[in-house]
């Protein structure tokens, strides 16, 4: 069976959440329903707020465009498009354009008798923008604690915040973060050279099977997690990685003000030391 005539055996009518059969279509190889339409207004919205953003900027260089969040004595009020205004509208469409797509890929999956894993995981993503953009900012009192919308600017921010708390690296949950996210780029680098070595042998090599895969890692460590396993476990690190992110920027602030090195005092106060 070709590629097309199989994948016409899975266009299957229902599974959506709203709209019933009318938005139950596909255009081309995408599949829209209610959330394909409303992803696609938030996008197009969106991308044209920026692009007005941007012309009402003082620069066209891509890295320098910036279009920033409202200054902090608005406090959560509504601010006017040119002081920030822009960015509130810009941050709606965006989340409402992840949200959209997340209930799009539930309706897919809905419809396809899969299990919800995928809008799921995108979701992770998805909170983490929304912690930097909306859940923070209301904590402090002020949209103005948003990042802004530029390549460098956004950098800038970083830098900046991290600065206010002397030494962001001495944040715990952000330490956490950034192990979960190296020890995906290992996972992921083990998994995918594993597979490639059974899946893509050298030429008039034959293809190697789940049990090269097993034999590898339990001759290099003892041990095999499994076909099933390794990916489990990726789940699990990049879902970590992406959560220990979104804690360990929604504590500084709202729940954390000193330096982050003082943190560690804790272990200084303990009534171990006599
Ligand atoms: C594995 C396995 C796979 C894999 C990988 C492993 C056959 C195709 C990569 C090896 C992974 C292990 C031993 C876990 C390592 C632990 C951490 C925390 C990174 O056994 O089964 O399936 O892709």
């Amino acid at each position: 069976m070709s590629l097309l005539s199989f994948e016409k055996k899975y266009r299957v009518r229902g599974g959506t959440l709203i709209g019933g059969d009318l938005f139950d279509f596909w255009v081309g190889p995408f599949y829209v329903g209610f959330f394909g339409v409303s992803t696609a207004f938030f996008t197009i919205l969106g991308t044209a707020l920026i692009l007005i953003g941007a012309s009402m900027g003082d620069t066209w260089n891509v890295w320098q465009i910036n279009i920033a969040p409202p200054d902090l004595s608005y406090g959560l009020g509504v601010a006017p498009l040119d002081e920030g205004g822009l960015w509130q509208l810009i941050t709606i469409c965006a989340t409402g354009a992840f949200g959209s797509w997340a209930l799009r890929q539930v309706e897919i999956s809905r419809k396809l008798g899969m299990g919800l894993h995928i809008p799921f995981a995108f979701s992770f993503a998805v909170l983490a923008y929304v912690t930097l953009v909306i859940i923070r900012p209301v904590l402090l009192g002020a949209w103005g604690h948003g990042f802004p919308y530029g390549i460098l600017s956004h950098l800038d921010w970083v830098s900046n915040v991290g600065y206010q708390f002397l030494h962001f690296h001495y944040n715990p949950a952000h330490m956490i973060a950034i192990t979960f996210f190296f020890t995906t780029a290992m996972a992921l680098s083990m998994h995918g050279s594993l597979i490639l070595m059974a899946s893509d042998p050298a030429e008039g090599e034959k293809v190697k099977t789940g049990e090269h895969e097993n034999t590898f890692f339990r001759d290099d460590i003892g041990y095999s997690i499994g076909a099933l396993g390794i990916h489990r476990l990726g789940l699990f690190l990049a879902l970590s990685a992406a959560w220990w992110s979104a804690l360990c920027i929604v504590l500084s602030g709202p729940f954390w003000t000193k330096g982050w090195p003082e943190w560690w005092n804790w272990w200084l106060e303990l009534p171990i030391w006599n």
